[in-house]
């Protein structure tokens, strides 16, 4: 009833920009925006990866500017991408999970006729397409071109959707999705301006490289992290049942770590495989990352397109012995966020002060087109800071996840993230509580909730979180009432 009444109101909202570009016909740049699935924010070499190298993701910061700063507000695939697209907190545009799970997995997806950014360049005049992973249940809608993955999509000879009907492609997915990409890019119209999703499966789970890659980085030494062998002492019961032990996943067990090695052995050849092939396939995000990059400077568009470049949400590599995201650790909110633009963002400047969020795209993009943003959205318009100016900005955000029962295991969880506090929230029962100082526990290991000393600072972080929520509309329940189901369907 409530989502309802919202995307009628969101409905009413979506003609004002168009009103506004036919009175200011301000430029209209062409717009290529691409997206990876699970990239942590680390995982290119621009951000000194150790063992990664990813030069063309390196050229959009070199010539762009690159946020060091940038979250997601729900660190899963589905809630991310619909954030994404329209703009809106999860509980918002009612896409709270993947649909996994015995509780969720009726879930429609997005509502064809919620209104995205797509939606909105497409009604004043762009082109617009999307190919590679959607992830959103429902067929994607404001698109003149589409080529989609079937849900999660497949590494190897991948199906996909293009226009309702589903055909066989042969060759690595990421090799599949640049040539989609190249393809929409040569049929276009070509006196309109083009706003192309480009996105790719990988670095998603299972992370199976394409052939030219599959033994790049065999002799290379992976980095343990710190927290490998955290003992989650002081840590939240929900955090010690979440199902993500690095040591316990299966992916590998017939590509060298089979079942039968002892516990810890398991584990640290698990990380070995988990980050290699995680970067394999980074690889070929990479190459073709270049080839379009390439083909737009042979048509002379790089002068006339924005290259926004960013993952649906980040993952653990082995932190507190982890795999996987869902958590607000850092490791699973933040995410690489480059944006070139030929004007605005230019030079290879870092903007490593201000917290940017997936909501910001949306409102982002359409200014960047000459709209207004609607009123409607909850991200701001990242357009100032691409400029290099010191706006006011946000000093918190909201997090929120909700996928639960389901898969991993993990609670439902919200929390509020300063520049240098977090307070996270398990609010069903048993109710837990987390509190990390990030200036001085960057690692997130030493819970301080509880404890008399920080009384002031919980009850502060608390109405700041309560206040983030009434900013959004965040009320009561988006989903299903709590139920008593074991998490693993
Ligand atoms: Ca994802």
């Amino acid at each position: 009833m409530r989502r309802r009444a919202a995307l009628k109101t969101l409905a009413g909202a979506a003609a004002a920009p168009l009103l506004r570009l036919q009175q200011a016909q301000p430029p209209r740049p062409n717009i290529l925006f691409v997206m990876t699935d699970d990239q942590r924010h680390d995982a290119m070499g621009v951000a000194g990866n150790p063992i990664l190298r990813t030069p063309n993701m390196d050229r959009i910061a070199a010539e762009g500017v690159r946020f060091t700063q940038a979250f997601v507000t729900n660190s899963l695939c589905g809630p991310s991408r619909a954030s994404v697209l329209t703009g809106l907190y999860s509980h918002a545009h009612g896409v709270i999970t993947n649909g996994a799970g015995p509780v969720y997995k009726d879930q429609p997806g997005l509502a064809p006729e919620q209104p995205t950014f797509v939606h909105l360049l497409r009604e004043a005049g762009y082109y617009t397409g999307i190919v590679g992973k959607w992830h959103l249940r429902s067929l994607p809608t404001g698109f003149d071109q589409w080529a989609i993955f079937p849900g999660q999509g497949v590494y190897k000879d991948p199906e996909m959707i293009a226009g309702g009907t589903r055909v066989k492609l042969r060759g690595h997915a990421d090799d599949v999705v640049g040539d989609q990409a190249l393809t929409f890019l040569t049929q276009r119209p070509k006196e309109r301006p083009f706003c192309l999703l480009f996105q790719f499966k990988s670095p998603h789970r299972a992370w199976f490289p394409a052939e030219r890659h599959e033994h790049a980085f065999d002799d290379a030494v992976v980095p343990v992290p710190r927290t490998l062998e955290d003992r989650l002492q002081g840590r939240p019961e929900a955090l010690r049942r979440a199902e993500m032990a690095i040591a316990d996943m299966p992916d590998f067990r017939d590509r060298g770590v089979p079942a039968s090695l002892p516990p810890a052995e398991r584990k640290r050849k698990n990380l070995e495989q988990l980050v290699k092939n995680y970067y394999r396939v980074l690889l070929s995000v990479d190459e073709n990352l270049g080839r379009v990059l390439d083909y737009l400077d042979q048509e002379k568009l790089r002068e006339s397109t924005v290259v926004v470049y960013t993952s649906d949400n980040g993952f653990f590599l082995g932190e507190h012995g982890l795999f996987d995201k869902r958590l607000m650790y850092e490791p699973s909110i933040r995410v690489p966020l480059l944006v070139r633009h030929p004007a605005r963002a230019t030079g290879g400047r870092v903007d490593g002060r201000h917290m940017v969020l997936n909501v910001d795209l949306a409102p982002t993009l359409l200014e960047l087109a000459g709209l207004a943003p609607p009123a409607w959205m909850h991200g701001r318009s990242l357009a100032p800071l691409l400029d290099g100016r010191e706006p006011p900005w946000r000093d918190a955000f909201l997090y929120e996840y909700y996928e639960y029962p389901a898969e991993h295991c993990v609670r439902k969880n919200r929390g509020v993230r300063t520049a240098r506090f977090k307070l996270i929230h398990f609010w069903e029962q048993p109710e837990e509580w987390e509190l990390y100082d990030l200036a001085t526990d960057p690692d997130e290991t030493e819970n301080l909730a509880g404890r008399p000393e920080q009384a002031t600072r919980m009850r502060e972080l608390r109405a700041r979180m309560a206040d983030l929520r009434r900013e959004v509309g965040d009320v009561g329940e988006p989903g299903p009432p709590p139920v008593a189901a074991p998490c693993h369907a």
